[in-house]
């Protein structure tokens, strides 16, 4: 009986998790069978367990099985060395072979990188000409493009450069708090693709019980919200996370899963803090995966017709919030004690809908480490 793909998903997830867990015993029984069956998925899988034991391996089987066509290896070897300027290799060498196999991953980030080096003629003439792909007819309905109808000649690769990580300063608007914002720091492509990638799974808000440190929802936030799980073609949502930590002096490790939050017609997020406050009881269990909350970054994706505004209360400041428009303010001082300035909410939304990425940057290290370091980043 043939295996179908889905099933091999489902195993290498097993597989991933045992490896995690150093059962390697039950890992072999289901992994080696799919090794010997050259099962793609599987050959990439085994190159991640390399890289966390020993990256040389890892780069050396990725080279290999990039040189011999494996799908989605070009794609891998390509992210790998755009994440990692340090090794020296031009990641297009790559990316070129997996845009020629018209992987739609390889697709998606050959669009995003044209439109980052301002070729927009490009970045469109990539997406009109592959929309037969999977998720490239979303973006161009996304991004607002006229439709195509006639078959457009598909475009040569062009090599890329990173994105800038260096052109955007942060504009100061309080002190206290160091509420700071940067215009335009994410692209229009960055934020219609954030808000695709969170459609996927929206659901109802949660806040952290002060009680017992537990997240519940409550009538505090009566948004929807998304956790943005990096996968191992997050090319874009990579790329914007570790132009955020540059931008704010953090490691990209100490920050917790990325969120976008969704506000309809009367939703909001009432006045709070993000720092957990040193004599709630639920505090201690909270700041165990990474410490206090020290910073919150905000990027608006879209802002609402009307209302909807962030507001920080004890400083009068209200920031009405452009596309692409990043916000961060610390919740704690330097001595790590409560900010009380830092109060903040999100005024209902009146007309229209919003959407913004929030993330929540710690003291130290989170379990989020974890995700990044399976993506070898
Ligand atoms: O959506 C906002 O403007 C907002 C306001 C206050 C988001 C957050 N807090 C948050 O995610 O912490
Ligand atoms: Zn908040």
């Amino acid at each position: 009986m043939q295996t179908k793909n889905s099933d091999h998903t489902r195993q290498l997830q097993q597989c991933r998790q045992y490896f995690s867990a150093r059962e390697f015993d039950k890992l072999n029984e289901i992994f080696l069978p799919l090794l010997d069956k050259k099962i793609p998925e599987a050959l990439l899988t085994q190159v991640d367990f390399q890289m966390q034991q020993d990256p040389n391996k890892g780069i050396g089987n990725l080279l290999q099985l990039a040189e011999n066509n494996i799908p989605m290896a070009n794609y891998k070897m390509a992210m790998l060395l755009y994440f990692h300027p340090e090794l020296t290799l031009d990641f297009n060498t790559f990316l070129k072979q997996a845009y020629l196999r018209e992987e739609s991953s390889a697709i998606l980030v050959c669009a995003y990188l044209a439109y980052a080096n301002q070729n927009t003629e490009l970045a469109q003439n990539i997406l009109f000409s592959h929309s037969e792909l999977d998720g490239i007819n979303d973006i161009i309905f996304a991004l607002g493009l006229d439709h195509k109808t006639t078959d457009i000649e598909k475009p040569n690769y062009q090599t890329f450069k990173r994105s800038d990580n260096t052109r955007h300063t942060l504009q100061y608007h309080n002190q206290e708090i160091s509420l700071a914002t940067a215009d335009n720091f994410l692209s229009k492509f960055e934020c219609v693709w954030l808000k695709l990638r969170a459609q996927e799974s929206l659901e109802p808000s949660m806040v952290v019980n002060a009680e017992n440190g537990k997240k519940e929802q409550s009538p505090v936030r009566t948004n929807q919200f998304s956790q943005l799980i990096p996968t191992s073609s997050d090319w874009v949502l990579l790329d914007i996370e570790q132009r955020i930590a540059k931008l704010i002096q953090l490691p990209i490790s100490h920050g917790e899963v990325s969120n976008v939050l969704y506000y309809q017609k009367g939703n909001e997020y009432k006045p709070h803090y993000d720092f957990f406050h040193p004599k709630d009881p639920g505090s201690a269990l909270a700041m165990q995966d990474g410490g206090q909350r020290v910073r919150t970054v905000l990027c608006y994706l879209s802002p609402a017709k009307e209302g909807g505004e962030t507001y920080f209360p004890r400083i009068s400041e209200k920031l009405a919030g452009q596309r692409g428009q990043l916000i961060v303010f610390d919740n704690v001082s330097k001595q790590l004690t409560p900010l009380p300035p830092s109060l903040h909410q999100s005024l209902p939304v009146t007309s229209g809908d919003k959407w913004i990425l929030s993330k929540w940057y710690r003291l130290n290290e989170t379990s989020y480490k974890q995700n990044l370091l399976e993506l070898n980043l």
